[in-house]
């Protein structure tokens, strides 16, 4: 390393297997959903299909603060969590195609992605319906003595729920170990966040119920990863919960179809200047903390990935009719 390499470096205080982890796991999420999409076009995959362009970074920085018994909850935007948190592609893929060999048997598809090894809480189709599920799920941790942390992703959409509100409450009420992260991405399907909240400010909304709460850039992974540790440092030092607003901005549709008709293309693009995947490699390599090469060998990684997860997905199997009621509660009928 040369004298002016290890001044950078010292300058960004960024250790390199690191930077290149975070790269890593934002890129399998870009790379996966843009194979979901193509998929999607294909017929392979089916039924609703949210994709998490441009917000990668919001997920990626904030699990890098969780250790593997603490609880996540996340929305219908779930992909990017998931796999972030470190449920196998293979497994979300065949869940996408609604193969019994998928983290939900197959019965949850793209929106209620579950794993238990990883609590993994979903997935939830429902605006704001994760919150008070997360409240539950802290709850639960605190009063067994467990100091485990529930870390629930909602949108923007959610703060205008009346759960969300309930969910502050009583989270502070309860002092529960958990912390809320609202990506906000400025819309609401195609709604735009000035056009529904006369408060735009949404960390101002959280914070009256009294716990601590900051707004951080979404578009950068290290400034989501630092607000990520101090939050849940605090959170796990019993100090109740804690809210972050990452400002974000997702560059497709809402969903597989939407005319997009309630904002510009100028704006999008105006956004995808500060796409959290390209900036970021961008100054790693300018602060020569990695190459060119490092990139591209991430690149190919992440294909062998996908490529396997779409085959792990081609070679899983549909559950048989009969097994339909298995699961199915239902009083008086026998399965
Ligand atoms: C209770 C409820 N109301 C309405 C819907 C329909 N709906 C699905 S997504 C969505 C927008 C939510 O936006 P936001 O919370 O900002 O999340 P984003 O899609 O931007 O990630 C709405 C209204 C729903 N799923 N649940
Ligand atoms: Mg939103």
């Amino acid at each position: 390393m040369t004298t002016k390499t290890a001044r950078r470096r010292a300058v960004l205080d960024i250790d390199r297997d690191h930077a290149l982890h975070l790269l890593h796991e934002m890129l399998r999420i870009r790379r996966f959903e843009e194979k979901c999409a193509e998929l999607y076009t294909a017929l392979k995959i089916r039924g609703f299909v949210h994709l998490y362009d441009g917000e990668e970074a919001c997920a990626v920085g904030v699990m890098q603060a969780l250790e593997p018994g603490d609880a996540v909850v996340a929305t219908y935007r779930d992909h990017g969590q998931a796999l972030a948190r470190g449920v196998p592609m293979n497994r979300i893929m065949a869940e996408m195609y609604g193969k019994q060999e998928g983290c939900s048997r197959g019965r949850g598809g793209s929106m209620h992605l579950f794993d238990a090894k990883t609590r993994f809480y979903g997935g939830n189709a429902i605006v704001a319906c994760g919150l008070p599920l997360a409240v539950g799920l802290a709850l639960a941790d605190k009063r067994l003595g467990r100091r485990q942390v529930t870390c629930c992703f909602h949108g923007d959409g959610a703060v205008a729920e009346g759960a969300f509100h309930e969910t502050m409450n009583l989270a502070v009420l309860w002092q529960v170990p958990a912390l809320f992260v609202c990506e906000n991405n400025l819309y609401a399907m195609g709604t735009a966040l000035r056009y529904s909240h006369a408060e735009t400010n949404l960390a101002k909304k959280a914070a009256v119920y009294g716990l601590p709460a900051e707004v951080v850039d979404g578009m950068d992974v290290l400034a989501v990863e630092a607000a990520a540790q101090k939050a849940v440092a605090a959170i796990r030092a019993g100090k109740g919960p804690y809210f972050l607003e990452l400002r974000t901005y997702r560059f497709r549709a809402h969903s597989m179809f939407d005319a997009e008709l309630y904002r510009s293309k100028e704006e999008v693009e105006e956004w995808k200047k500060r796409d959290p995947i390209t900036t970021f490699a961008r100054y790693l390599q300018e602060h020569e903390v990695i190459g060119p090469a490092d990139v591209e060998e991430l690149e190919h990684r992440v294909a062998a990935e996908v490529d396997e997860a779409v085959a792990f997905a081609e070679a899983g199997t549909w559950e048989p009719v009969e097994d339909l009621t298995r699961f199915v509660y239902s009083e008086g009928v026998r399965a």
